[in-house]
């Protein structure tokens, strides 16, 4: 707990459905202040990187296809337990059991392409944060 930074990233199809608008107002009104944004056009060694606890499953190519298919918005998020609760309003990873309510469960109808990535511990958004935003 405490005023914390977290790692967000609206990822290629949130972009290409014109939903940044949305998921960002999502987030304001959370009540969490955006303290850096930039539009990035992602490639393979940085999501070697960024995903390498998946980087044995059968679906890495397809993550690496997918986040190379257009430009993500990298953000860093600030507010109190912003890491938890980002995760919160983004729902859970599988959009079939992702919450009504939350980003994933009200738009994602796929889990691969779930509009959203929010760091999943305080560790690994210091990490992300450095990565992205050096
Ligand atoms: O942190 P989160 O994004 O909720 O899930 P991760 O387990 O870190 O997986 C990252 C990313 O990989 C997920 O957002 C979609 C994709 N993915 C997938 O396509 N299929 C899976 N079975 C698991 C993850
Ligand atoms: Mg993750």
């Amino acid at each position: 707990m405490g005023i914390e930074k977290t790692y967000i990233m609206l990822k290629p199809d949130c972009v290409k459905r014109g939903l940044m608008g949305e998921v960002i107002s999502r987030i304001e009104r959370k009540g969490y202040k955006i303290v850096d944004a930039k539009m990035m056009n992602l490639d393979e060694a940085i999501l070697k990187e960024h995903y390498a606890h998946l980087a044995d499953k059968p679906f890495f190519p397809e993550i690496v296809s997918f986040m190379t298919s257009g430009p993500v918005l990298g953000m860093i998020v600030e507010g109190e337990n912003a890491v938890q609760g980002m995760r919160i309003i983004m729902g859970v990873t599988k959009f079939e059991e992702a919450t009504a309510g939350t980003i994933r469960g009200d738009f994602a109808h796929s889990t691969s392409e779930n509009l959203i990535h929010g760091s999943d511990s305080l560790e690994n958004a210091e990490i992300e944060i450095k990565r992205f935003f050096g």
